[in-house]
């Protein structure tokens, strides 16, 4: 059976999903989507055979679509994936959830009534093959237990409408969501430091930040976030054991020699570095819903942490305090572990 899916939302990162999935992966076809810039909607499925569609609604209700993917503006996404909930319909949402923690309640109550868990999270970092690779050394035990982790995230720049909150919100979200994953710890407090900004920034950005967790067991996690670095996109992580540490692999690239020096082309955006891991992410995420079975990826509860840690880390920012993070019980639906 081909999965045929609908998509909400045609920019950047639904457009490259779009490509995904018509053609990097198997068992699957887009089939509608939509975009409050309908142009920009059509643009995305030339070739395709796509309709483009004028509302969610009717992308998420039409008969042959099997499954919904949710690229739009954050603070659009709650909307749609409680329609798709609504229409018993898997889906996967890029990373927020939601834009507050509320949001994020009222998807995990509708999951909870629908009876079973239907939501994915966009969350591609636990695809990524050296990601995977920590994870597999910390699981082993060999490490001891984790007592740090120092984390880079860096992009080339920023358009002005990235603000200093999106630099949790948007960018270290990624780290909360990897580390919490990683370490099977939740978060328990944040903090934010800032560094003395670089002058290659828009005026009312505060770039860098260095944004400091304490994990539930006292482990702690620094992470460097630079969108402004100028020199390409580059992510880092290495994990401190008690007994050895585990750092990230650079992805292999081909060394080239050349008028007198030697080097590696460094990727200069998050699709360079991390388009295996979203292939992969789509790959298992499509044979799921094949299958029938629920999403094997993060859930509604992974990014109802990630938006409560982010809220911490906010108000982190703008009083300079360390703030605790404030969570629910982990609702039944979700298991014990991460
Ligand atoms: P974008 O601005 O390029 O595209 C967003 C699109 O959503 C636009 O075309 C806009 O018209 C459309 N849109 C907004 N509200 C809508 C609505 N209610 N219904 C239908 N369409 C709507 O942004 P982007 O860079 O593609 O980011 C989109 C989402 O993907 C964001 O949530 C972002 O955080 C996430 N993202 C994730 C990663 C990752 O590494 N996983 C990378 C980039 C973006
Ligand atoms: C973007 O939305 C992403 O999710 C990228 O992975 C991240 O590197 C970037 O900072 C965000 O703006």
């Amino acid at each position: 059976m081909t999965v045929r899916i609908g998509v909400v939302g045609t920019g950047w990162i639904g457009a490259e999903h779009i490509r995904r999935i018509t053609t990097s992966i198997c068992g699957a076809e887009v089939v509608a989507v939509t975009d409050i810039d309908a142009d920009r909607a059509a643009g995305a499925v030339e070739g395709t055979g796509a309709r483009v569609l004028s509302s969610e609604e009717e992308v998420i209700a039409a008969q042959d679509v099997d499954a919904v993917v949710v690229a739009s503006w954050g603070p659009a996404h709650a909307e749609s994936v409680l329609a798709a909930i609504k229409a018993g319909k898997p889906v996967l949402c890029e990373k927020p959830l939601a834009t507050s923690v509320e949001d994020c309640h009222r998807i995990m109550e509708a999951e909870a009534a629908h009876g079973s868990r239907l939501v994915q999270v966009g969350f591609m970092r636990r695809y990524d093959a050296g990601y995977l690779q920590m994870k597999r050394v910390l699981d082993s035990g060999d490490l001891g237990t984790p007592l740090m982790a120092h984390c880079v995230h860096r992009n080339q720049s920023v358009p002005e409408a990235y603000h200093s909150e999106m630099e949790a919100r948007d960018t270290a979200v990624h780290e909360i969501d990897t580390l919490r994953w990683l370490t099977g710890q939740e978060v328990a407090t944040a903090q934010v430091l800032t560094p003395r900004r670089t002058a290659l920034r828009h005026e009312h950005l505060v770039d860098p930040q260095i944004i400091l967790l304490e994990m539930a067991d006292g482990s702690r996690v620094d992470i460097e976030v630079f969108v402004n670095c100028q020199y390409g996109y580059e992510i880092g992580c290495e994990i401190v054991g008690e007994k050895g540490t585990v750092r990230l692999p650079e992805v292999p690239a081909p060394v080239v020699r050349s008028s007198g020096s030697a080097g590696t082309e460094v990727p200069q955006d998050w699709v360079d570095r991390f388009d295996p891991a979203f292939d992969a992410e789509f790959t298992e995420w499509v044979d799921t819903v094949r299958r029938g079975a629920e999403p094997a990826g993060a859930g509604a509860w992974d990014g109802y942490a990630a938006a409560a840690v982010c809220d911490a880390a906010v108000q982190a920012l703008h009083s300079g305090e360390v703030v605790p993070v404030g969570m629910a019980p982990r609702p039944a639906l979700y298991g014990d572990a991460q």
